[in-house]
């Protein structure tokens, strides 16, 4: 497959990029931090990650690129804690064959010393499917994450394989409602009702939530008066380059 050797070397040339997507805290009305998102134009054409990744998932080169955007992610978010940003959270997707790779741990380990990012400092996002493989190295590369101090999102949440129970049985700090549910909120009840029952789950569990997806007013509006925590999406900012996301931090400060 010829996207399949394009991606090889572009990875070898370094020409994937890491953009930004900020966060913002309803509560705090601040900037809580930002979502990773891998970007790659090869031949002045951007390629799509929901393209990319899924090919990689399939053919093990994923391995190879959830490595360097690991270890690039955790350098650029130990620059960003350098500026002075020092509570701010970066999160990364991590594809279910990453995650269940037998060395996993010891990868966000050998990333946070390499970079000296401190592990508060770095949230992992993973999606139902991995929980759902409800296994003993799961709950125990979980336990071990949580242990350094590492965030567990869920992200994606309510697609997948949603069951209640490994919201109690594994150490999740937050949830994100995915975006479908979030579309339409404002003004179909059934959708309202989902993001609802989602957020008082949560909230009575003390995972906090997050809604993604958000583009306007209306939804904004609809997840402040269900008490949502945070939210990301096109109404407060699209993914950004990282010089650009540095201007956003230094114009929200
Ligand atoms: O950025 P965008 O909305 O186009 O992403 C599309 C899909 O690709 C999403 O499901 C997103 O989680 C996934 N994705 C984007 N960047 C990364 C990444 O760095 N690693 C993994 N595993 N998935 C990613
Ligand atoms: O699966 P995951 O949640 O990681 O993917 C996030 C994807 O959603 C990224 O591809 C990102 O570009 C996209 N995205 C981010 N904000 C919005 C938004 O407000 N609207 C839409 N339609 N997509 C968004
Ligand atoms: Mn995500
Ligand atoms: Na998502």
């Amino acid at each position: 497959n010829t996207l399949h050797i394009a991606m090889r070397k572009a990875l070898e040339a370094q020409h994937f990029q890491l953009y930004f997507q900020p966060q913002l805290s309803l509560l705090k009305n601040n900037i809580i931090g930002a979502e990773v998102l891998l970007r790659w134009q090869l031949d002045g054409q951007w390629i799509q990650p929901a393209e990319l990744i899924p090919l990689a998932e399939r053919s093990g080169f994923i391995l190879q690129l959830g490595d360097w955007i690991l270890a690039q992610a955790c350098i650029k978010a130990q620059h960003l804690v350098k500026l002075g940003y020092t509570e701010l959270v970066t999160a990364v997707n991590i594809s279910p064959k990453q995650f269940t790779a037998p060395n996993f741990v010891d990868k966000v380990v050998a990333a946070l010393s390499d970079s000296g990012l401190p592990a508060h400092n770095l949230e992992l996002e993973i999606t139902e499917g991995v929980l759902f493989n409800n296994d003993y190295g799961t709950l125990d590369s979980l336990q071990k994450l949580r242990k350094m101090g590492v965030k567990l999102a869920i992200d994606d949440f309510g697609t997948g394989y949603s069951s209640l129970s490994y919201l109690k049985d594994f150490p999740i700090d937050k949830i994100k409602i995915d975006q479908s549910f979030v579309r339409n909120m404002h003004t179909d009840p059934a959708d309202q009702s989902i993001v609802r029952t989602i957020v008082n789950l949560g909230k009575n569990l003390g995972i906090t939530l997050i809604a993604e997806g958000v583009e306007n007013q209306s939804q904004l509006d609809s997840l402040k008066s269900i008490g949502c925590d945070e939210i990301q999406g096109y109404w407060y900012s699209k993914p950004l380059e990282e010089d650009f996301f540095v201007d956003f931090l230094h114009q929200k400060q």
